[in-house]
């Protein structure tokens, strides 16, 4: 009796597989999981140059202890509506000898 139950049961699951294969969560919330973002203040943007000097927080994602540099920005866009003494977070990546930020916004 207890087995024809669970038969039953998988074979509610097999008649509905739309349903079994929805996603437990956005696409965008687990991208957020792999790769937090880090913690950062704004003391220099060279818009022109497509750079900004950020002093940061540890960035788990490449290794580097906290300190004062400059990086390249992807994309110009991303430094609108940011200025200096912003607090913000933001997303790294290692470009050959070079770092990129990928990922931009103010922080609360
Ligand atoms: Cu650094």
């Amino acid at each position: 009796m207890k087995n024809l139950l669970i038969a039953s049961l998988l074979g509610c699951a097999l008649t509905f597989p739309a349903f079994a294969a929805q996603p437990a969560a956005p696409a965008a919330a687990s991208a957020e999981v792999a790769a937090p973002l880090s913690q950062g203040e704004v003391r220099k943007i060279d818009l022109a140059g497509q750079k900004i000097t950020l002093r940061h927080g540890p960035i788990d994602s490449v290794g580097m202890p906290p300190m004062t540099m400059v990086f390249s920005v992807r994309d110009a866009a991303l430094l609108e509506g940011i200025k200096t003494g912003d607090k913000v977070r933001f997303q790294v990546e290692q470009q050959g000898s070079q770092f990129v930020v990928t990922e931009l916004q103010a922080a609360e």
